[in-house]
């Protein structure tokens, strides 16, 4: 069994290059994985509207429904840049659009989140609620996009650097989760890639963050030989 976790590509409307890195690691690295998890932000923005995919979304959008049409599992896990993916988006390609996943990875009690709850942001708090979501809604996809990218600028976390601060806040949600039952947490979000293992009697607990498939082309990867590894794609 193969799973594929990654996340923070944060892709915009003219970030060509990026995108197509984006597809060539769908095609590279998930063609022969079970699961795929988008651990969020894969999008700078999205809004899911009826009928709808923003037409630069549209090729990645895609090769992650190539992956479902090929009998893969796929969860997008939506991070803070993307509000509401939508029944359309989930019907057009199949993939389940999550708040965050707990399941069973052989034997692995895992936990998969974004992770920004754990900054406590209250702009995003603001954003995710259902009242704006409504104007998005009524104000459609073209006039959503220009406010958004006008509005980007209290949003990005693309330029955070490596702070060992936040890092830490990560760890120690980590071992809350742990507390709660769980083996193996997952979470993206912070940029930083990131991976610690913590002893808790005779089990050994383990945190990965996939950090930034676009700045470090970092990702987790679990198969049943290795377990869970970070790892850094290659093109
Ligand atoms: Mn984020």
């Amino acid at each position: 069994m193969k799973v594929v976790f990654f996340s923070d590509a944060h892709l915009d409307k003219n970030d060509i290059q990026k995108i197509e890195f984006v597809e060539k690691f769908i095609d590279d690295v998930c063609h022969d994985a079970d699961m795929v998890f988008v651990l969020g932000d894969l999008f700078e923005f999205y809004h899911g509207y009826d009928g709808y995919i923003f037409p630069w979304y549209k090729s990645v959008t895609d090769s992650l429904k190539n992956l479902v049409e090929k009998g893969k599992t796929v969860y997008f896990i939506e991070g803070n840049h993307e509000f509401h993916m939508g029944n359309f988006f989930q019907n057009y390609t199949g993939i389940q659009c999550v708040h965050s996943v707990a399941m069973d990875i052989e034997g692995k009690k895992t936990y998969i989140a974004h992770g920004y709850e754990i900054s406590k942001f209250y702009l995003t708090k603001f954003l995710k609620t259902p009242f704006v979501g409504k104007v998005m809604d009524t104000l459609g996809p073209e006039i959503t996009w220009s406010i958004a990218t006008m509005a980007r600028v209290f949003l990005s976390n693309k330029k955070k650097s490596y702070n060992n601060k936040a890092m830490d806040l990560f760890r120690e949600y980590a071992l809350k989760k742990f507390d709660e039952g769980y083996d193996v947490l997952i979470l993206g979000h912070s940029h930083m890639f990131d991976a610690f293992e913590h002893q808790s009697g005779d089990i050994t607990k383990q945190y990965f963050n996939t950090g930034d498939i676009i700045r470090y082309c970092s990702y987790v990867e679990y198969n049943s030989v290795s377990g869970f590894e970070l790892k850094k794609y290659s093109p």
